[in-house]
């Protein structure tokens, strides 16, 4: 029989969102986010002034594999590209059919889901706001305050993380401050999925 895993903690530091122990820490860059944001101009003026942090991740060290429950941290700090927030990348599961829960520790953001037909889902995160991922939608988040947006995140062990139609066709929306407010755009650069 295969040996037991032992049960464990961890600890999250709920100001920094600091997560510990951990397994591995990801930096995403401004230069890691190269055709994420619309404004092409805006985001080489602003790699020009350097290569700023956009967000951090820090993930428990749990095996990738069915049964287990992954969980990590995600700092996104405050900022924006143009007019658009800082965000992640944005992602679909390897194994679509797999849901993912948000748990809002700091500040303020929003989540955009999408749908392979199209459908777009938005929510708004603060302090405390528990978001569900249902399986199949994509998901990206973005700082819409103006001090880090942080927040936990729980997924199956076997989800996996598929960037590609993401980098290929963008989200179908962008999040852009007009007027000092976020306002939800259709992203011109967006590229359906076929039928
Ligand atoms: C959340 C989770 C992680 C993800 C991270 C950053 O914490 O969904 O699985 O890695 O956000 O998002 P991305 O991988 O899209 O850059
Ligand atoms: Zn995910």
């Amino acid at each position: 029989m295969r040996e037991l895993m032992r049960p464990f903690k961890t600890l999250v530091n709920m100001k920094s969102g600091q997560l510990n122990p951990c397994r591995h820490v990801i930096e995403r860059r401004l230069s890691d986010m190269k055709g994420m944001y619309l404004d092409a101009q805006a985001y080489s003026r602003l790699l020009n002034q350097g290569d700023k942090l956009i967000y951090k991740v820090y993930e428990v060290d749990v095996a990738q594999e069915a049964g287990q429950l992954i969980y990590c941290t995600t700092i996104i700090y405050p900022g924006k590209v143009g007019n658009e927030y800082f965000m992640t990348k944005g992602h679909f599961h390897l194994k679509e059919d797999t849901a993912e829960i948000y748990f809002c520790l700091q500040g303020e953001g929003h989540l955009l889901m999408q749908a392979r037909d199209g459908q777009v889902s938005f929510l708004q995160m603060k302090s405390g706001t528990i978001a569900y991922v249902s399986p199949y939608w994509g998901h990206r988040t973005m700082n819409t305050g103006d001090k880090e947006f942080i927040f936990l995140a729980v997924f199956p062990g076997d989800a996996g993380h598929n960037y590609r139609a993401v980098e290929d066709r963008g989200f179908a929306k962008i999040l852009v401050e007009e007027g000092g407010s976020p306002q939800l755009k259709r992203n011109p650069k967006y590229v359906a999925e076929p039928e």
